[in-house]
């Protein structure tokens, strides 16, 4: 929504249309005047998003030779194709702010950037395809659809379809938990197990509480993000407790329980060393996730450059036809 709001590059008049924008909660489009520092935030929070559902195609895309039949081998299928396009969408957003696909990409080859934490744990039982669905996708859900109203335009547009396949993918991961929860007994402990190995990781995907979160107060200032870390967390939380009454799991935390009094759900405490050490890049796998990354980019340098020549010899043979 810039409307009939438009702002000249660089100069004051810029600043104070940029912030009447936020005041209003309009949205900033790629080419109205914007703060330096929104712009890095932005790129800084989209391409790591980016990354994110990049990298997540690794985990899920190693059990599709394995899944147990050729309808859980098609679905899953779908959903890591889904992954590869909202990686598309989010970076697409992220270059209308300045930054190339190549600097993006190449910012996560070589280990600059960030994506999330949750995708350097491994995936060891088909159970870990329910339970990265429910979970995972379960708090990309809470986290992500307030993004859908974030204040850049080409992002929260991104967001839209991206939340819209993410609901799919939650509740295929609960149907397959609940088709293993309605099975045998060996199936209904590799569903624990799954959940119990998912539950904390995924509580982490909301970021550090918010007295250790340096980016929130900012970004909500700018309407890039509508609610703080933990209150993303309790809200996820409370919608995981009736589902996990409904498959018959045991969410693995002995301190969860209703408090009367603020209507919400007390937790037990999460081990923040594990999510620093797992940032820090020592998490279980994460060598291996961005070694694959770089080896499957390196691998794919033929198709790029096989692309980039056919462009230019189109452009070549449109240039000629113009010509003559
Ligand atoms: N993992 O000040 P804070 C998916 C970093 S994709 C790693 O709270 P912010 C899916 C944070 O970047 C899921 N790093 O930051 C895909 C910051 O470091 P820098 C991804 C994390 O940005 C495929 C520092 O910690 N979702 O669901 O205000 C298959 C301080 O944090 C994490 C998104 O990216 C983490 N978990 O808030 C299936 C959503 N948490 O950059 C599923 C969009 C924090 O200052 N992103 N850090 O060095 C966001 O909503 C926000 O960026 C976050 C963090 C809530 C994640």
């Amino acid at each position: 929504m810039t409307t009939a709001l438009t702002a000249d590059a660089g100069t004051l008049d810029g600043e104070a249309m940029f912030d009447a924008l936020i005041e209003a909660d309009g949205r900033i489009e790629p080419r109205d005047w914007m703060p330096e520092a929104y712009r890095r935030t932005l790129i800084r929070q989209i391409s790591q998003h980016a990354h994110s559902e990049i990298i997540g195609m690794q985990p899920e895309g190693a059990w599709i030779t394995r899944a147990p039949s050729l309808k859980r081998k098609s679905i899953l299928l779908a959903k890591v194709q889904d992954e590869a396009g909202h990686g598309l969408y989010l970076y697409s957003a992220a270059q209308t702010l300045g930054i190339t696909r190549d600097e993006m990409t190449q910012q996560l080859v070589d280990g600059k950037a960030r994506y999330s934490s949750i995708f350097n744990y491994p995936t060891p039982t088909w159970a870990d395809m329910g339970a990265i669905g429910w979970l995972v996708d379960g708090a990309a859900i809470c986290n992500q659809v307030p993004l859908c109203r974030a204040s850049y335009g080409p992002y929260g547009r991104a967001m839209v379809r991206i939340c819209k396949e993410e609901s799919f993918h939650q509740r295929q991961g609960f149907e397959i938990l609940l088709t293993l929860m309605q099975g045998t007994e060996e199936q209904r402990e590799m569903a624990q197990d799954a959940v119990n190995r998912w539950y904390w990781p995924s509580l982490m995907m909301f970021g550090p509480p918010d007295d250790d979160s340096p980016n929130s107060a900012q970004s909500m200032a700018w309407n890039i993000k509508r609610f703080s870390n933990d209150d993303l967390r309790q809200r996820f939380v409370s919608m995981l407790v009736p589902q996990a009454a409904v498959l018959g799991v045991t969410l693995p935390d002995p301190d969860l329980r209703f408090n009367d009094e603020t209507g919400q759900y007390d937790m037990g405490e999460i081990d923040w060393t594990e999510f620093h050490e797992v940032l820090a890049g020592r998490g279980p796998l994460n060598t291996l996730r961005r070694q694959h990354r770089r080896e499957a980019h390196e691998e794919g340098a033929w198709v790029r450059e096989a692309a980039a020549a056919y462009a230019a010899k189109k452009n070549a043979a449109r240039t000629q036809t113009a010509a003559a």
